[in-house]
């Protein structure tokens, strides 16, 4: 048997393909069913009169549910890739084929939906357009059908396109060692825990012994299904529903891998990796990603010995948080961490066996149940005291873990008071943090980023939780933290131009009294009327960055009040004190404005108040 595959933008049409195709409506969730739209893979069962027949896996096109996408693109061999008529290629198109084209699609069949509304003109336009965006992907000159489920237009060419494509494929190999990445795990009353999944290669029969991966468990198939038919066998390519009844339900979920024991599982290994051509800038020799294997999503870090600078393959190191079954010449795909770009593709290689790999793999009782109690733990860290009670060791021993567990990259040290959490759940909330924070940038360009407060509040968890964890991710650049704003790094906040003429214009120099300010009243009247949009924030954003400076009840240019501080130390240098009167003669500005800036000197530490006299500051 082989996968078919619908891939496409949200709403062009996927899921009524498969209906008119099958009869079986994909989207099994009533909320899939409410929303009409597909959320996560739908299973259909394709059959011809003379025998032919094939599993159809449909995707959610939402960009939101590209990990959903991704657990089920693996399996497919031949794709119909779906666009409709009405709109031509769009985002999710471009990126569902990328993706695809890293993976194991052999023949792709283009699928111009909602024909029904189009005439032959923009059906030929959408056309062009889809062709276009097909070269140099693994769709290109696929044979193109125009159809309307609406009307039935163009089916029955598709559904016989397709029995030729199905009979054109060559068996999975059959004698290879099973392979079936889990991409749904549910429990059948009386029955216990149902997985189901692509089989990707080999056979399976009843009564086989198999292993979970990576638990490492073994498990015994009790009984077989393909599409709620009962199987002594099952070969490669079927969607196979597999009984396991001595695993519990809550023991296993989508990305772990049933597999014969043959399979091993891999930490780091070499990898063949194509950079995507629009992510080659976004590539550093050492990069963090989610990567796709099977239908599993797991976090690690992709390595090259130079940066890649072009879209060609390049010989690279994959180290996943987490082991994974996988073998040499497994396709896989990354993305970025956040936000969540498409890096590119390619296939794994050997493993690599070093000192650290080892050790990794092979983590003994008392360093995983350190890891345990950490992970429950999650975001919220814990002290070593805590900890070792928790995993009923001794506190010396347990710190002497929790070290290695941070050289091991499994866990982040806390500073003051120093405390562990788990790596993996400290990674989350970062990937959440940095999303929010460039949805800001992206959306406020004028504002410094994101408080602490404003992302306890959107992340839903303690302020001082989020400080701590980020401040290590601060240490190691991945994230910056100016003024009390979070932003990403090399970000610099840009006021746009309207906001910019509204502060030349409120904050005005007199060529008559240079080192006059401005009220601090007058502004904030100015800021409540103005209908400049974001000025309040960008105002926030002058003061962050000193670009204005507010001194009691008035606010400078940070250009005057450098002027000011190089005159005072001139002035000081040389007389060695000063008195107001000299200070307000030096810079011609009224008592009103003299005192409040002087003491503003004093504490910003320039200056040392004694009674009237002022002198500099040593250093
Ligand atoms: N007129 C017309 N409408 C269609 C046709 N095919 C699908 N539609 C409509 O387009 C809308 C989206 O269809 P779906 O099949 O849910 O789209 P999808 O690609 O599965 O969407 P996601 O799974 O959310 O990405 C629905 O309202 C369908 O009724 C067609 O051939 N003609
Ligand atoms: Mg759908």
């Amino acid at each position: 048997m082989h996968i078919l595959g619908t891939a496409g933008h949200v709403d062009h049409g996927k899921s009524a393909l498969v209906r008119a195709l099958t009869g079986t409506d994909p989207d099994r969730w009533r909320e899939e069913q409410l929303r009409g739209m597909t959320l996560d893979l739908g299973f259909a069962h394709l059959r011809y009169d003379d025998g032919v027949e094939a599993g159809i896996v449909d995707v959610p096109g939402h960009e939101r549910f590209l990990h959903n996408m991704l657990a089920g693109a693996a399996g497919m061999e031949i794709l119909l890739l779906v666009v409709a008529a009405n709109e031509g290629p769009r985002p999710q198109t471009h990126e569902h084929l990328a993706i695809l084209t890293y993976l194991n699609v052999r023949k792709t069949l283009l699928v111009l939906t909602k024909r029904d509304l189009v005439d032959a003109d923009e059906l030929g336009f959408a056309e062009e357009l889809t062709r276009e965006a097909l070269r140099g992907t693994v769709a290109e000159g696929a044979a193109a059908y125009a159809v309307s489920t609406i009307t039935g237009e163009g089916m029955d060419e598709l559904r016989s396109a397709i029995h030729d494509a199905l009979v054109a494929l060559p068996a999975r190999k059959p004698d290879a060692p099973a392979f079936l990445p889990i991409d749904r795990v549910f429990a059948l009353a009386g029955h216990g825990t149902i997985v189901t999944g692509t089989l990707m290669q080999g056979t399976l029969n009843v009564g086989d012994t198999l292993r979970l991966q990576p638990s490492g468990r073994d498990v015994r198939v009790r009984s077989l299904h393909v599409f709620g038919q009962k199987q002594q066998t099952v070969h490669g390519g079927s969607r196979v529903a597999a009984n396991l009844p001595q695993i519990d339900v809550r023991e296993i979920e989508r990305g772990e891998v049933l597999a014969s024991p043959e399979f091993g599982v891999l930490r780091q290994f070499e990898v063949t990796f194509e950079p995507l051509e629009s992510a080659v800038p976004l590539l550093r020799r050492r990069n963090y990603v989610r990567a796709y294997l099977g239908s599993a999503e797991i976090l690690g870090t992709l390595s090259f010995d130079e940066t890649p600078r072009e879209a060609t393959p390049v010989a690279g190191v994959l180290s996943l948080r987490r082991p994974a079954a996988t073998y040499p010449g497994e396709a896989f795909v990354v993305r970025r961490l956040s936000p969540k770009d498409l890096l590119g593709g390619g296939t794994v290689g050997a493993a690599v066996v070093t000192a650290q790999a080892d050790e990794d793999g092979a983590l003994d009782s008392e360093h995983q149940s350190v890891l345990a109690v950490l992970s429950s733990l999650g975001v919220a860290s814990g002290i070593a005291t805590t900890i070792a009670a928790r995993a009923n060791l001794r506190e010396e021993r347990t710190v002497t873990i929790l070290e290695s567990l941070v050289e091991r990259g499994l866990a982040r040290k806390l500073a003051k008071p120093v405390a562990f959490v788990e790596n993996a759940a400290a990674d989350d909330l970062y990937a959440q943090a940095l999303s929010m924070v460039n949805i800001a940038h992206r959306e406020a360009p004028w504002k410094m980023g994101l408080t602490s407060i404003a992302l306890a509040k959107a992340l839903a968890t303690p302020e001082t939780t989020i400080v701590r964890v980020l401040a290590t991710y601060v240490d190691e650049g991945r994230l910056e933290y100016r003024n009390g704003y979070y932003a990403a790094p090399g970000f610099a906040p840009e006021l746009t131009s309207e906001q910019r003429k509204f502060f030349d214009s409120t904050v005005q120099l007199d060529p008559q009294n240079p080192f006059f300010p401005v009220a601090f009243d007058d502004l904030t009247a100015a800021l409540r009327t103005t209908k400049v949009r974001g000025a309040q924030e960008a105002f926030e954003t002058l003061l962050a960055t000193g670009a204005l400076v507010k001194v009691h009840d008035a606010v400078y240019r940070g250009t005057q009040v450098a002027d000011v501080r190089a005159r005072v130390e001139g002035a000081l240098r040389k007389e060695g004190t000063m008195t107001m009167g000299r200070f307000r003669d030096l810079i011609g500005t009224s008592r009103k404005y003299a005192v409040p800036l002087l003491e503003w000197f004093d504490a910003a530490g320039i200056t040392i108040r004694n009674g009237d006299i002022r002198t500099l500051r040593a250093g």
